[in-house]
């Protein structure tokens, strides 16, 4: 045994399938989980001291890289004054006017500590506002663990089979209608029945969790329509998208103005923050202001909004997205290039710097399309490309994530890695 299945072993003892994660436990591709000791850049370094070209950049907030000297240079600078107040700081303004700043549909934020508390508050703030009970999303879509939006969910949920997770109470699933992902008439169907009873429709813009598979423009652009007639609150989940496809998220892409927007990963720089922001009217249901409770121990915590705030100065340079788009696109080239040379078949879609490769299938816009992919075969690849020193999300239903610190070697590397480890598994 390895030292990273020794440890496996150890933390299976005593934590719940050996990991605080369950898409960590590599259950969908084999194998026992590598235990990272060190990050530095694009690179990851395991337990054995074995150095992987990192695809996680831990699920999203590594968009700089790892370690980057400006994010430990300012938790660094703020621990000195101590870790935690339970009190207001000026910093939480910053980051506050910082969020507001670069999406213009947000008026108002307040910070939580993951992107399950800012969606979960974020239905909580639309049923308040509302006083509607129900609430539409999408198959696939993955909103972190809140019990009303564990149903037909993606990522580690889907990775498992378990889209619909055990203990949550029927009563509870009742409230959540599902619709297709890029169908405008499934939801209208949804309005057709219950239509007085909707307090919001929630959705990734750009869906990263049954894989990468991102709105049509004409699906936004209904939604906000039929949201508006029906006074029902559009929310988008942007907890992965959010700085990530632009300094404007992904509804600056779009050019929608949702209700409300969830935020997380990239604006807490690697640190536990998150946020939910929208309309002034809309937030100011949460108390102290309104009716709406909400709370948190170790929100706006100084260390995570430091974190946060030296990230989101540094992804701000001029040029950052442009090489995000670069890095993002050289990839997909050499990836498609090396999918047609070995004859498997499997398509990609990718937005900005964040991709997901699907095996067995020619397209896919919707859960359906995704859980039709050759789940098994990803396995076999994600293997041969850990054994070249690759690191991939070790699931078939997540995003691929490039970040500023890949360089074109990064990127040769992989692409070379993946032409190899392809044609192995179209051999066997
Ligand atoms: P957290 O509670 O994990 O911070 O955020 C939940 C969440 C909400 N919304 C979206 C769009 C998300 O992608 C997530 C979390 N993403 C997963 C990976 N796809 C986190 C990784 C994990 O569960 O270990």
């Amino acid at each position: 045994m390895d030292t990273s299945e020794k440890l496996f072993a150890a933390a299976s003892e005593v934590i719940p399938g050996g990991v605080n994660s369950p898409v960590r436990a590599w259950r969908a591709v084999g194998g026992s989980p590598r235990f990272i000791q060190r990050a530095a850049g694009s690179t990851v370094t395991d337990a054995d001291g074995t150095t992987y070209i990192d695809y996680i950049g831990s699920w999203g907030p590594m968009i700089l890289g790892h370690a980057h000297h400006k994010v430990l240079y300012a938790i660094h600078a703020t621990m000195r004054d101590g870790t935690s107040f339970g009190a207001p700081t000026a910093r939480e303004i910053e980051m506050a006017r910082e969020i507001c700043a670069a999406a213009e549909s947000v008026q108002k934020i307040r910070l939580v500590n993951s992107g399950t508390e800012a969606t979960m508050t974020a239905l909580r703030i639309a049923r308040g506002f509302t006083g509607r009970g129900k609430i539409v999303k999408f198959a696939g879509c993955y909103h972190g663990h809140v019990d009303s939006l564990l149903v037909k969910a993606g990522s580690g949920a889907l990775t498992l089979g378990a889209p619909d997770s055990a203990g949550v109470g029927a009563d509870t699933a009742k409230q959540t209608l599902i619709a297709r992902y890029n169908d405008l008439d499934d939801v209208r169907r949804c309005f057709e029945e219950h239509g007085d009873d909707i307090a919001a429709v929630v959705l990734e813009p750009i869906a990263g969790n049954m894989g990468v598979v991102p709105s049509e423009q004409s699906f936004l652009d209904g939604l906000r329509e039929l949201t508006t007639e029906r006074d029902a609150l559009l929310v988008f989940d942007e907890v992965m998208s959010g700085f990530r496809v632009a300094y404007g998220s992904a509804q600056s892409l779009y050019g929608i103005h949702p209700d409300l927007t969830c935020f997380g990963k990239v604006v807490g720089g690697g640190l536990p923050l998150a946020a939910v922001g929208g309309r002034a009217d809309v937030m100011d249901v949460l108390a102290p202001l309104g009716p709406v409770y909400q709370a948190g121990t170790l929100s706006g915590n100084p260390l995570a909004v430091a974190a946060g705030l030296a990230t989101l100065k540094e992804i701000k340079q001029p040029g950052s997205y442009e090489r995000l788009e670069a890095a993002g696109a050289a990839l997909e080239d050499g990836l498609r290039e090396a999918i047609a040379s070995s004859g498997v078949r499997a398509c990609l879609n990718r937005v900005g710097s964040m991709l997901t490769l699907f095996f067995g299938v020619e397209q896919v816009r919707d859960f359906d399309e995704a859980t039709r992919c050759d789940t098994e075969l990803f396995g076999k690849y994600f293997q041969g490309m850990l054994a070249r020193g690759i690191y991939l999300p070790p699931s078939a239903f997540e995003a691929l994530f490039v970040s500023l610190a890949h360089s074109d070697q990064d990127i040769d590397k992989t692409i070379d890695a993946a032409r190899d480890t392809l044609a192995e598994v179209a051999a066997r």
